[in-house]
Formats: C-alpha cells, structure tokens, sequence
C-alpha cells in the first residue's frame, strides 16, 4: 500500500519525526524549496506536521488541495491560521495536557531562581567570589502574593504548586473561575498591583498581544517580579527592557521571547533576570508523551478517524 504523505514545515522534533517517518513519506519543508517542484507535489500532501511556534498561514494551506489535517507538536498553535484551516474543512490537533505539569515546573523553578537568585549565585561560587564577602540577601518566596495572568491547564497546575509554597492567589484572564477558589481580577494591571510575582501563561497571538504592557508593569511597581513562560508576544519587550532597565520593576524570568532564538542583548546583559531557551516542556519524559500525541493526531485522521486532540475552534467546525 502507498504510504501517505506528509509536509513537516518546520525542524519538528526528532521523536516526532522518526514516529512519522515509520509510517509516512515525509517531506521536510519542501514549501521552502523549489515551487514549481512543490507545486507537484502539493496536491499529495495529506498532513502537515508542525511545532508550538511554527508558521502555517493560509496562503500554505490554498496550496494544499487534499490537505486534512495539521498536527502540531505543542499546546500553543499562534502561528496556525486556524480560521483559515477551519474553513477549508482542515482539523488542528495539538498536545494539551502532557505538558501541563513540566511547565508548571520549571514556572516555580524560575519564580524560586529569581527571588532566591539560583542562577547568580552559581555564577558567584564558580567565580571564587564566595571567599571575598557573601551575596546580597534574596526575597522571600514562600507566603509572597501570586498573579497568574491565564488560570488554564497550566495556570491552575502553578496555582496548585504555589499553595504548598503558601502563597496568596489571584489571576486574570478571559473569564471568572468561580470554583477555584482564587481572586479574579478583571485586567493585567488591576491583578499587577496586587502582586509580587505576576506570571504569565496565556496562549499567544492577536487575542494576547501586549497584554502585559508599560501600565501593568508600572502597576507590578519596584518590588514586583514578571515571570512569562507562555509566548514573547504577550509582554511588551521593549516596555519591559525600560522597566528592568528604571528600577520600574525588580526583575524578570523569561522563557519566551518576542523573536525566539534572538535575545536582545540588553536583556543578556541585565543581572535582574533569568533567562531561559524555551525549554518548560523540555524533559525526555515530556517530550516523547507529546510525540506520541502528536503523531497518533496524526495517524487517526489521516486513517478516517477522529482526532485526539483537536485545537477547541476545531470542535465545532470540523467536516472530516
Ligand atoms: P489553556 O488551558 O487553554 O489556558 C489558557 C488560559 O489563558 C485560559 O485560562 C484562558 O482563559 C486564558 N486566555 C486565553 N486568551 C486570553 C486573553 N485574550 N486574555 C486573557 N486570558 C486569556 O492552555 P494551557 O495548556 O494552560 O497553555 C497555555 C499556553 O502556555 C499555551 O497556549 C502556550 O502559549 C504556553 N506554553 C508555553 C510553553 C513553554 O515552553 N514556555 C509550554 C507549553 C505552553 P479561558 O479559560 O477563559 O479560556
Ligand atoms: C514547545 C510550547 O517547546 O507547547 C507549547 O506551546 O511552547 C512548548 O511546549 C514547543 O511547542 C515545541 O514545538
């Protein structure tokens, strides 16, 4: 039987991969080659095989005549025009739940770094700097006041991780949790000036977009932290940069950036921050559960059957 054929439009993972590759004929970003060679083979690409921060806009999905789905490796799919894909009758699965408690983990690991100051004091011992005098003091973490911006999967697995540490709770987001127990406020800024850790874990995209800007950090004030593990999208960067950079705010931990893998130098350079490539969901356990999804997103609908996961926008307005 002929194998199916599919288009991974970015470098996706290698465990992705080698499960697709044992199944499928894959193309690896052959829409970035030669057209007229892709225009050949477009019409036979049933799948597309994408990451969290991959670009898939319509103008690829006109291509795909015979186009089912699109399989994204990752919780957060910004960069898949899915109204797009929706409306050519395309499905977009991609990998919530796997992930959930991995993030959640290396949210507090960055929230103890930068109060604690983990990663400075590193550096300080293996500069032989211990000898000359001690470090200058952190700020307590345990019983600080937590402002999640986004009470989703992951914000609740955060949530749930700070009250062992006995923090205080609050969060905004598009709605109220009534059940959760938490106090919602209904803007970034108002939750901001409740706070001393305002973490942030929406999805990115046009929805998010600067949610966190020059008025909620000045509202975090001189003592607050940002913590941004969802995408750079959402804090203004360079809003940011002046506040760090003032005094506006007492620093930063981030794992997301406005232009991944480029780190404005300035931000390298701040000692007030901690920073990290992108890596919440980046353990072997982890990464291998979201390739299993991933793939048998993949597998299912490209044999007639349903999908696993599919993006909520594809609940309702999936033909398939
Ligand atoms: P989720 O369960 O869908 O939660 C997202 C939360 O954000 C929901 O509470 C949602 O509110 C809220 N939200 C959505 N749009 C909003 C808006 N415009 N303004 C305010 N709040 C908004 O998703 P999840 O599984 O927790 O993942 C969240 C995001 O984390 C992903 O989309 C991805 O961007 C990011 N992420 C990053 C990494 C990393 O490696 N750094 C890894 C995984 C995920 P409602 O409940 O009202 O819908
Ligand atoms: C991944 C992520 O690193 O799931 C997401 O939304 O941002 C991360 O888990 C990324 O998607 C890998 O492609």
């Amino acid at each position: 039987m002929l194998k199916s054929e599919i288009l991974a439009v970015a470098k996706v993972h290698p465990l992705y991969l080698k499960a697709l590759k044992e199944v499928f004929v894959v193309h690896d970003c052959a829409h970035e080659a030669d057209a007229t060679c892709f225009a050949q083979l477009a019409p036979r690409i049933l799948g597309l095989a994408a990451g969290g921060e991959s670009l898939v806009p319509s103008a690829l999905l006109e291509q795909l005549p015979n186009l089912k789905l699109v399989s994204v490796f990752g919780v957060g799919y910004d960069g898949i025009d899915v109204q797009a894909a929706v409306g050519r009758g395309v499905m977009v699965t991609h990998t919530p739940g796997v992930l959930t408690d991995d993030v959640a983990d290396l949210a507090m690991g960055l929230m103890l770094s930068l109060s604690r100051n983990i990663a400075q004091a590193d550096h300080y011992v293996r500069a032989g700097r211990w000898p000359s005098g001690p470090m200058p003091l952190g700020r307590k973490f345990s019983g600080a006041r937590l402002g999640i911006v986004g009470l989703g999967r992951i914000g609740m697995a955060i949530a749930q991780r700070a009250l062992a540490f006995k923090m205080s709770i609050a969060y905004t987001g598009r709605s109220e949790k009534p059940g959760s127990g938490f106090v919602f406020y209904p803007s970034a800024a108002q939750l901001a000036a409740e706070v001393d850790f305002l973490l942030v874990i929406t999805p990115g995209g046009q929805g998010t977009r600067h949610l966190v800007n020059a008025g909620v950090l000045a509202a975090l004030g001189p003592a607050g932290y940002l913590i941004n593990v969802a995408r750079g999208s959402v804090v203004d960067e360079q809003a940011l940069i002046e506040a760090l950079q003032s005094g506006g705010i007492a620093g930063a931990a981030l794992d997301v950036f406005a232009d991944e893998p480029n780190v404005p130098q300035v931000l390298r350079d701040m000692p007030n921050l901690v920073l990290t490539p992108h890596m919440a969901s980046a353990t072997h356990q982890t990464r291998q559960a979201m390739a299993d999804l991933a793939f048998a997103n993949m597998q299912a609908v490209l044999a007639g059957r349903p999908a696993l996961t599919p993006v909520p926008e594809c609940l309702l307005g999936h033909r398939h």
